[in-house]
């Protein structure tokens, strides 16, 4: 067994919701905060068995798109002047974050 942690864009994470529930993966969304944009994302908790893993990363995959992004410049009261830019910045953020761990065990009580 596996466990995929996605972490997606808002934007798309009620898609991929449905998506999965459509392809009978069950999942969990936790509501998580990018540690660099400062912004709400969506973290997708998936159990699998191992042999449908690649059929759920292409559903993430199918279902999360990469947007371009604003950051709005940040004053440097307090931090470090030297690294401060005083106009937005664009960022690409991706589609889906994805990670694969191996489960040691897995229990429903
Ligand atoms: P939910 O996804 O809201 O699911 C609530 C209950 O609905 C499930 O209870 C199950 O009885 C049923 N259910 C969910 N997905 C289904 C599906 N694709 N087909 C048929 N029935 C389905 P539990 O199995 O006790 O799960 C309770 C909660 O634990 C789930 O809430 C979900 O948040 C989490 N969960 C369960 N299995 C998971 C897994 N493999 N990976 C990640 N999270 C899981
Ligand atoms: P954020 O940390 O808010 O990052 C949003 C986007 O900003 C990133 O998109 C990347 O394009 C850029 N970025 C992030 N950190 C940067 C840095 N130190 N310097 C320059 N640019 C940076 P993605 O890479 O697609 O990541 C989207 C979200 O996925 C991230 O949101 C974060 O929540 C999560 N994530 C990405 N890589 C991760 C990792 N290795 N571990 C845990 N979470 C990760």
């Amino acid at each position: 067994m596996k466990l995929i942690l996605a972490v997606v864009q808002d934007q798309d994470s009620n898609r991929l919701s449905q998506a999965l529930v459509e392809h009978h993966f069950r999942a969990t969304k936790l509501a998580s905060t990018g540690g660099f944009l400062k912004s709400g994302n969506t973290t997708f908790i998936i159990g699998i068995e191992d042999i449908r893993v690649q059929k759920a990363l292409d559903v993430i995959k199918d279902n999360c798109q990469s947007r371009d992004q604003l950051v709005a410049p940040v004053s440097p009261l307090g931090g470090n002047a030297n690294s401060y830019v005083p106009y937005p910045v664009e960022v690409e953020v991706g589609g889906a974050t994805v990670f694969v761990l191996p489960v040691e065990q897995f229990h429903q009580f």
